[in-house]
């Protein structure tokens, strides 16, 4: 494929300069669209070319919209609830395919023993190439830079793609960064990027519109976080009818309870303690946080001047136009 590479304005690449305090980044550029790790281009081939699998399960998002949540979801219903299986953390159960499109990330993994990611996972891509067959694979990808056999529709594995209500989503990235990457600068400063696409895997909009296109073909489905919150039963029920697994009541109550924000947060295996405490500690972040921070639905509210959420409306609307996608 032919990637279209563009760099940031020079007033954007300022801005991104003096808010990112973190010695590893290798700053951000335009891809096809989308803002990437700037050593995107090193594993651009390799994504490309990645032999896909029918049998594969994919959980493709943009950070921060409860792709965990969702991941350990799907992983339950896939395995048929096979709760002591899924005490092995859910990094290595449920590998993240474009962690090595950064390379601040091998830096960070062979210097921290106490993250929960085997060493060999430094190269993510190749990892997750090699796994045997039922492969559950995370993807923060726009669709249009999936590896070619989705796009070609050459296979159709089964994909879950979630979305969050746009506010919310900025506020958990802001958080998130911030802990992670010693970002620096006010939240209306990071708005601002959010708003102009200058944060990775941004446009929000248009990575969530790849997907939402897709929605009638049968291997997809699109969740939304609201819903997951709103009545995490019927979301369980149709994920499970996607994945074509029928759960028994007792099934259904088992794994509702197991996926309450505050089982999830007590759960090692899935609550990423182990990579906050492994970066932060190479990062020297001083700012204290959690993955599992808030969890809830309309944090906005208290969050953000009427100005912003007025912004993040009109661009909301703008974006969504003629979508059929409402939120
Ligand atoms: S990442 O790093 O991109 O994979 O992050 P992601 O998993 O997509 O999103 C993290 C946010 O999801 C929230 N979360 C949950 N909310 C409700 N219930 C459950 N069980 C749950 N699990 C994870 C998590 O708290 C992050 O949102 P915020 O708003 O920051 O709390």
């Amino acid at each position: 494929m032919h990637l279209q590479i563009e760099r940031f304005s020079d007033e954007l690449e300022d801005m991104m300069k003096t808010m990112y305090n973190y010695p590893f980044r290798n700053g951000l550029i335009k891809v096809n669209g989308f803002t990437m790790p700037g050593t995107y281009e090193k594993s651009a081939d390799a994504i490309e070319n990645f032999q896909v699998r029918d049998d594969d399960v994919w959980a493709c998002s943009f950070p921060k919209t409860g792709t965990t949540w969702m991941q350990e979801m799907v992983w339950c219903i896939a395995n048929d609830l096979d709760y002591e299986r899924g005490k092995v953390p859910l990094t290595e159960r449920f590998p993240h395919l474009d962690l090595s499109t950064r390379a601040d990330f091998s830096a960070i993994v062979k210097a921290n023993p106490e993250i929960h990611i085997p060493r060999e996972m430094v190269d993510s891509i190749n990892y997750t190439a090699n796994l045997p067959s039922p492969r559950f694979i995370k993807t923060h990808l726009p669709f249009n830079l999936l590896p070619r056999q989705f796009r070609t529709g050459e296979k159709r594995p089964k994909i879950i793609y979630i979305v969050r209500n746009a506010k919310d989503t900025c506020i958990s990235y802001y958080h998130f960064t911030r802990i992670l990457e010693g970002l620096q600068g006010s939240f209306e400063d990071w708005c601002n990027l959010f708003l102009q696409d200058a944060v990775m895997y941004g446009p929000f909009w248009k990575h969530a519109l790849g997907y939402w296109e897709k929605r009638v073909e049968k291997n997809l489905l699109f969740l939304k976080y609201e819903d997951m919150k709103q009545d995490l039963p019927m979301i369980i029920k149709k994920t499970a009818t996607f994945l074509g697994k029928n759960l028994t009541t007792d099934q259904l109550s088992s794994l509702t309870e197991h996926l309450s924000f505050e089982n999830m947060k007590a759960n090692p295996a899935v609550n990423n303690e182990h990579l906050i405490y492994g970066i932060k500690k190479l990062t020297q972040s001083k700012v204290d946080g959690k993955f599992m921070r808030n969890g809830e639905m309309n944090q906005w509210k208290s969050e953000m001047s009427p100005d912003i959420i007025e912004r993040f409306d009109q661009w909301t609307r703008e974006n969504l136009k003629g979508t059929r996608l409402y939120f």
